[in-house]
């Protein structure tokens, strides 16, 4: 394979030319955000060039395209990711070397769009990698937001918003598609027309037009063979002209109305993990993006196979809805296959079904999207024609038979209780539906989508999580990464189970020094950072405890920070006690309505303000908050990490995949048996992990049970009893205030979450867990079993299985 710059010179050549065309100015002239601009730039310009040549070659063919529809993809930085795809990473070293630059000042240039929340999207950005890298024609389709997912700044310890403005330097990834732009309708009403014949059709009339724009980024994958691209959607009025008579009348806002509405459809991320959408808005994008995706798929379609039968969509073209925010893909499909393509409603149903599969991300019931039918359908007139269909069909054709066949109706009807219920409209549009680990699949088919699953075992299957071995593990950790090659070569960037092999070395001295220098210089590294953006010092030579990851009751942070808390309770009750030495190191964002989740990064941070200020504790604990967690920052974060802390409330979180990203960089689990945790420990095998808590049976059996939470709390008045007390008590009041509405949340609730039922079991493995630190070389050869397991939950695993089992390419 021939690499798309052979020589230092031959870049620096092709990059001065970049240079001076798009930026007009010499070398020296530029600026570092320049420099980084025309390398992006040049980098994508041959990407798109590759997409267009393979593109052609592809229509030619007979290749199978997958369409990963999602509302948010959390690409994070390419550029360092691209060098490594295309092989070229020294070249351009080398190249820019010549010219007096350093590629470092050049990769720290660029910015992180924020366009996706947390796991999902960035799930989302991991497949899109690993399905280049496996050689599968397999595009994105998604929502380019104006402004990405806020970032956090901490202020008195609280969360704030600040807007981000990822477009105001310009994104030189993408390319603006004009050509290739969708009218997607809003309102308006739905005419019947008939004909003498009797024979009638409908039509959507009036109503907003909103012109979808696409901006597409390529995606190259591994040993840059194949690119693929990712298309955002951008909305803006139809017409340009807007309102003329409002204008003339000098009605200057209202003539500007016009185009503000339809931009603001894609003016913003909704901030929510797993949580409330409610809004109008957000039912526009939803539809914005699915419209416009399958008008752009059909028109590809039409293209490339001109003569094709449609009974021949479904083998051609695979559409993944991720989670329920596509749902409407069933019903826009068959729309465009019945109103505009002439089919009849049972040719079309047989094509939508066989080509739309869905993936469930939760089973928190608070996620799972409803809409009120009168707001859906006066926005989507006739779309909601064809759910109302879709679901007139699956009721006439339910088996009304056995025993409580009314309620199994009633639970899996896509209409009911004056509501559009979306998790049900994508499992029966699809005809695959998987949940992202085995614990997860299992409780959708015990649970959550229990009804369908016994009516259609069939179409459920799962598909573990995975994430991409090359920027969570070559570019995030390029020490690790150098490491693991000189020993084993670099074929685990093509195939992580080659990880395995250094199990080999578990005994070997020298390389366990290795192992253990790297963590060194990583968790320095992130030091510095943390040093610079909060002024917090940490010891590199305690242990790094992590939790980073959205804030959610469920993920119970404030577990976490409780633990800390009696550590600090502790030592000042006991001067003789001495924990091991640990920084705590904690970073995410909260939805910026969710009070809990908000209220728990303030408690952290107070707590971090005491502990760190009070001498008598500080040279053994230390608390530090990294603000704005975002794809850039977490790649600093995983490699620095001993100990991985995955504390759900066993049964809520469906897979998790920071607990991968953790343990391929070395880290101990310390986690619940739920998600991933527990395939996890299955591989790394339990003895190098840290498992504790309630397992989902005993989850569900306290929660049948009389517990009562404040009797926990009155038995144990010194440790769990104490943390709760001190939430309003002051002890963590002086940097802005008491906790009270936490402790509300959590008594009030009866310890809805089990941070109190678990809190002895929690603790207590903590303490088995950091004493076990003082064994250096045990240690370092726990780390080496996680790297050396980790290869499984390679996105590129669960990309083969979803092209196997899913797609069918
Ligand atoms: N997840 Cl429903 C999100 O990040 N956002 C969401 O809206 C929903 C789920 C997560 C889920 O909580 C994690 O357990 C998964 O690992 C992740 O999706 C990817 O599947």
């Amino acid at each position: 394979m021939t690499k798309i710059f052979e020589t230092p010179q031959q870049f620096a050549d092709e990059y001065l030319r970049v240079l001076t065309a798009e930026v007009g100015k010499d070398l020296a002239g530029c600026t570092n955000t320049e420099r980084y601009q025309a390398l992006a730039k040049l980098i994508a310009q041959k990407a798109n060039q590759q997409f267009a040549q393979s593109d052609s070659e592809n229509a030619k063919s007979d290749k199978k395209k997958v369409y990963y529809f999602s509302l948010e993809f959390l690409l994070g930085p390419l550029l360092d990711n691209y060098l490594l795809n295309y092989g070229i990473r020294d070249v351009v070293t080398e190249g820019l070397d010549s010219m007096g630059i350093k590629l470092d000042d050049v990769l720290a240039e660029e910015g992180d769009p924020g366009l996706g929340n947390g796991g999902l999207g960035r799930l989302a950005a991991c497949f899109l990698d690993s399905m280049a890298a496996e050689g599968i024609l397999g595009f994105g389709n998604g929502m380019r937001y104006r402004y990405g997912l806020f970032r956090q700044k901490i202020e008195g310890g609280r969360q704030v918003e600040v807007t981000d403005n990822w477009l105001d330097k310009g994104y030189p990834w993408e390319t603006r598609h004009d050509e290739s732009s969708v009218i997607v309708r809003f309102g308006g009403e739905v005419v019947r027309h008939e004909d003498e014949s009797g024979k009638f059709w409908f039509s959507q009339e009036g109503g907003e037009m909103v012109k979808a724009v696409p901006y597409d980024v390529p995606i190259i994958g591994m040993d840059g063979k194949t690119v693929n691209r990712l298309r955002l959607w951008s909305a803006e009025p139809a017409q340009e002209d807007f309102d003329l008579d409002a204008f003339n009348r000098g009605d200057y806002a209202a003539a500007a109305k016009f185009r503000t509405d339809a931009e603001a459809i894609s003016e913003i991320l909704y901030p929510n993990d797993a949580g409330e959408h409610g809004r109008i808005l957000r039912l526009k994008q939803e539809y914005l993006f699915v419209a416009a995706g399958l008008a752009s798929i059909i028109r590809n379609f039409k293209f490339d196979h001109p003569d094709a039968d449609w009974k021949r969509f479904p083998e051609l073209v695979a559409i993944h809805t991720n989670d329920t925010h596509p749902a409407m893909c069933g019903a826009e499909l068959m729309r465009l296959l019945v109103d505009e393509e002439g089919l009849d409603w049972d040719t079309a149903w047989g094509i939508v079904t066989k080509s739309i599969s869905y993936t469930n991300h939760t089973v928190l019931p608070e996620a799972l999207e409803k809409w009120p039918i009168d707001t859906f359908q006066r926005l989507l007139p006739r779309v909601y024609m064809y759910i109302d269909e879709i679901n007139r069909h699956y009721m006439e054709s339910f088996p009304r038979e056995g025993e409580g066949w009314q309620d199994r109706l009633r639970n899996t009807a896509i209409l009911w209780d004056g509501q559009v219920r979306m998790a049900n409209l994508s499992v029966i549009c699809s005809h695959s539906v998987n949940g992202v680990a085995q614990i997860h699949t299992d409780i959708l088919k015990r649970e959550t989508l229990h009804d369908f699953y016994a009516m259609t075992p069939e179409k459920f299957n799962n598909k573990t999580n995975g994430i991409s071995p090359r920027r969570f593990l070559a570019n995030a950790n390029p020490s690790l990464a150098r490491l693991i090659t000189e020993k084993i070569g670099d074929g685990w960037l093509r195939d992580a189970e080659e990880l395995k092999r250094l199990e080999a070395f578990a005994n070997d001295d020298a390389f366990l020094d290795a192992l253990a220098a790297s963590k060194r210089e990583n968790k320095e590294r992130l030091a510095r950072y943390i040093a610079a953006q909060t002024g917090v010092e940490l010891d590199v030579n305690s242990i790094f405890d992590v939790q980073v990851k959205r804030f959610h009751a469920y993920k119970r942070q404030l577990l976490n920070i409780f633990k800390v808390m009696d550590i600090y309770n502790r030592m000042l009750a006991d001067p003789s006690y001495k924990p091991h030495k640990t920084s705590f190191i904690f970073a995410g964002k909260a939805a910026s309505a969710y009070t809990f989740a908000k209220e728990t990064i303030r408690l952290i941070n107070s707590v971090a303000d005491v502990v760190n200020n009070d001498e008598r504790v500080n040279d053994y604990i230390k608390v530090a908050f990294v603000p704005n967690f975002a794809v850039s920052n977490a790649q600093l974060i995983y490699p620095a990490t001993e100990i991985s802390e995955q504390i759900s409330t066993a049964g809520k979180e469906a897979s998790g995949t920071s607990n991968m990203k953790l343990m391929m960089n070395g880290a101990l689990t310390l986690g619940t048996l739920d998600g991933a945790n527990i395939e996890i420990a299955e591989l790394a095998g339990m003895q190098n992990e840290k498992i504790f808590g309630m397992k989902v049976d005993e989850v569900e059996a306290l929660r049948r049970s009389d517990y009562f939470a404040w009797d926990v709390v009155n038995n144990d008045r010194e440790h769990i009893g104490r943390c709760v007390e001190q939430l309003v008590d002051g002890t963590f009041g002086a940097l802005s205030g008491n906790f009270e509405s936490i402790h509300a949340e959590l008594m009030n609730n009866n310890d809805y979450d089990f941070v109190i039922a678990d809190f002895a079991s929690y603790t207590q493995a903590w303490r088995e867990l950091t004493d076990s630190y003082d064994d250096a070389r045990e240690w370092q050869r726990k780390a080496l079993a996680n790297i050396a397991n980790s290869g499984h939950f390679s996105s590129d695993r669960t990309i083969r299985e979803y092209a196997r089992d899913i797609w069918h390419v």
